[in-house]
Order: C-alpha cells, then structure tokens, then sequence
C-alpha cells in the first residue's frame, strides 16, 4: 500500500515506550512503525495501524506553515522541498510527471527523433533582451533562449525531430505566467508547413489530456481540476480576426503589435478553451518565421492559447539563406553572429516548420494553476534564485 494511513494510539493498549516516543514527534518527522491493521470505517483509508513498534528515524522541527493550510506561495517557495510534501503539491508534480511522459510517447510514436542541442550559445534567437550573458573563456556567449537555429539544423538531417530540455529567458517582469528558466517542448520538421505542425500540436495536448485524464484521477482530485478532452481541431482566428473582436470590445491594438496582458485577458474571457492565433505581422515575429509570398507584412506563424495564456508559438521557417540574412537585418541583428547557422542553408535546406511550447504554460492549463511558479519545482524568476 502506497500513500498515508491513519497510526491511532490508545492509551493502555500501546507500551509507554510507544506513547513516549510519539508524545517526541513534530509532524513530518520520519518513523517507522509495525502493528496490526484494523479496520476503520471512518478513518481515511478505512483502516488505522495499532503500532507494535516505533522507530524514530528523524524527529523534524516545528514547521514554517501548516502543510494542510493555506500558506502563502512566497513563504512556501522558500521552503520548497518541504512545501512539495503537501498532497497539492505533491499532485501538481505527479501529474508534470505523466504530462512529460505522454509528450514523449506522442512525439516518439509520432516517428520524431529525440535530439540535445546546446544550452551555451553565441547568438540570440528571440529578441536580444531577454538573453543572459555569460562569460565563455573570457568570450561573450549567452545561455539558450530556445533550441531554435539547431532544432532547424537538425530537421535537415532526421526530417523530424523534438527537444525537452531548459531555456532562458532573462525576462524583465514579475507576472505570474514568465519565469527565467522553463522546460521548452520543441519540434521541428521538413518538408512540411506550419498547419501541418499545427495538427500535430493540437493532437499532443489532446493525448495529454486523455492520458492526464486516466493516470492521474486521484491527482486531479485533489486538486478539484475537471478535465475536459479538447475537440480537434482548434479553434483558429487570424490575428486581424482577433484585432477586429477586440475593437468591438473597445480595446483598439495599432496593426503590428504584440497583444498587451489587457487584450488577452479579454481574449481570455472570450475563448476559454485552446484556440490558435494565425498570420501575424510579420514585424511581430522572430526573423526565421516566413514571410507570406503573396504579403510578406504577414507571416506563417501562430500561438496556441489556453483562455488569456499563450501556451506555444511555431510556423513556417525561412529556408532561403538570402532571404533569411534580409530579415536577421530588418530585425536589427547582424548576419555575421548567425554566420554558422546561414552556412548550413547553403548546403540545401528543405522547407521545414515547427513549434516550441512552454511546459509549464502547460501544465497551468492542466492543473488551473494561476501562478506558473505553483508547477516547475525551483522557480527562478528575477527576485528568486534560491533555493
Ligand atoms: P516563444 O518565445 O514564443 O517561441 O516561446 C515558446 C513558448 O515558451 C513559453 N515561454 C515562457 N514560459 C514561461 N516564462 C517565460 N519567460 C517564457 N517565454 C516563453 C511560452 C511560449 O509560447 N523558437 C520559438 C518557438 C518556435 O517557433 O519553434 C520560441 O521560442 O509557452
């Protein structure tokens, strides 16, 4: 038997020794015990242990928070390990357990290939700012914002690959839905475009569910959460569909721009479930997006969102070195840190399209957590880097 059970210890009937030792206990100290099991109609599991035997094996001391209360998540952070005991806690993590596992056995099913790529890199990918630093030998070189350029490289090679491993992100703000370092599930795939990628994703979290739905019920439980398996296909709206639908809710978004937190949380209220955003302003996207042929101001990428939270973004790649080099310029990068990465394209690049997706985005999606730090084990944000 797995799981907690009710020990009663009545006077008379345990040995003193017993009742000394117990009277020693904190709560969350670590014992041993050998009884007789009864049964207990009205304890938790419907039995109790009549203890025979005590072992002390570590007596803990008194606690910062009550485990079954309702502590506040900054003192609980603080405390992590001992916080992850609660059965919350404990639930959330069980369940980040099965959500990887399915992604995984999807993905492999799927016939994509598992691939590491590195996590100190020379270049930016997604924007210069959110990038960390770091001294390389006496070198500039910066910790991996997404496995972008080589999942791309890779997809030359195996056609279809994915990645599960962290990023970082050197993120300015203090909300509840970014963190610096994340889990970043990544595909990348040739000779297809970005609805083909599209499908495969909306499939992923529908499997996930499934799986989360069957494997975690005493989980889901505990954490009150109903899970509903998603209908395929999504939703799709394009970005001048949802910059439109806004404007009739008086939120008014100059063409171009990304959706301030204000605009998505309208969205929010209005598509609760998973929808895809399509065909965004070319300007808005990283440089490798590709540029529509028949109006480049417009390209092939999309989010997924669950309600206000982007959950993952892809597209259609650039396969063309020049036109690739064009819009590193017009993103204000310089082709000559990317010089490793355009030579690739040199030597015959198929077309190619993928997604990256937030694990932990994810997993708020799955749990109804409102705040990202409640799923990934060590939150590191820009107050938090302990423990
Ligand atoms: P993007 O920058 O949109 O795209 O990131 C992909 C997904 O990662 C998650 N995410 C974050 N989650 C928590 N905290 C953060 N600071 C944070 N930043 C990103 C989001 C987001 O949707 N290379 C592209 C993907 C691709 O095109 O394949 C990329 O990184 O869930």
């Amino acid at each position: 038997m797995k799981g907690t059970v009710q020990i009663t210890v009545p006077c008379g009937v345990v040995s003193k020794t017993i009742l000394e030792g117990i009277g020693r206990l904190q709560r969350e100290s670590v014992i041993g015990i050998r009884g007789t099991i009864k049964k207990m109609p009205k304890a938790p599991r419907g039995v109790e242990i009549i203890p025979e035997e005590l072992r002390i094996l570590n007596i803990a001391k008194p606690l910062p928070f009550e485990m079954r209360g309702r502590a506040r998540l900054d003192i609980r952070l603080d405390e992590r390990t001992l916080d992850l005991r609660r059965p919350e806690s404990r639930a959330i993590f069980r369940i980040r357990h099965a959500t990887l596992n399915a992604i995984r056995s999807f993905l492999l099913k799927e016939g994509y290939m598992e691939i590491q790529t590195p996590k100190i890199i020379a270049s930016a990918t997604e924007g210069g700012a959110a990038l960390f630093p770091i001294i390389y030998y006496g070198r500039e070189a910066f910790l991996a914002q997404s496995p972008q350029l080589y999942k791309e490289q890779l997809a030359s090679v195996y056609e279809k690959v994915f990645e599960i491993g962290p990023v970082f992100r050197a993120e300015e703000f203090h909300t509840t839905r970014h963190l610096c370092e994340i889990t970043s599930v990544d595909i990348e795939e040739a000779f297809v475009k970005a609805e083909d990628v599209m499908r495969v994703l909306e499939s992923m979290i529908a499997f996930v569910i499934e799986i989360i739905k069957t494997k975690c019920d005493y989980e889901l439980l505990i954490l009150k959460r109903r899970l509903e398996i998603p209908r395929l296909p999504f939703p799709r709206f394009t970005y001048d569909d949802i910059l439109e639908e806004l404007r009739r809710e008086d939120i008014h978004i100059t063409w171009g721009e990304d959706l301030p937190t204000p605009a998505l949380r309208k969205l929010g209220r209005l598509h609760k479930d998973y929808y895809f955003i399509t065909d965004w302003p070319t300007q808005s996207k990283p440089f490798y997006m590709l540029p529509r042929g028949d109006n480049p101001r417009i390209c092939d990428a999309f989010d997924l969102m669950h309600g206000w939270i982007e959950i993952a973004s892809g597209g259609t790649r650039i396969h063309t070195r020049k036109l690739l080099e064009k819009r590193i310029k017009e993103q204000g990068l310089t082709p000559e840190s990317f010089t490793f990465h355009l030579k690739v394209f040199d030597y015959g690049m198929p077309p190619h399209a993928g997604w990256g997706l937030g694990l932990e985005r994810l997993l708020m999606a799955l749990t109804g957590k409102k705040n990202i730090r409640e799923v990934i084990f060590f939150p590191r944000d820009p107050r938090r880097l302990k423990p």
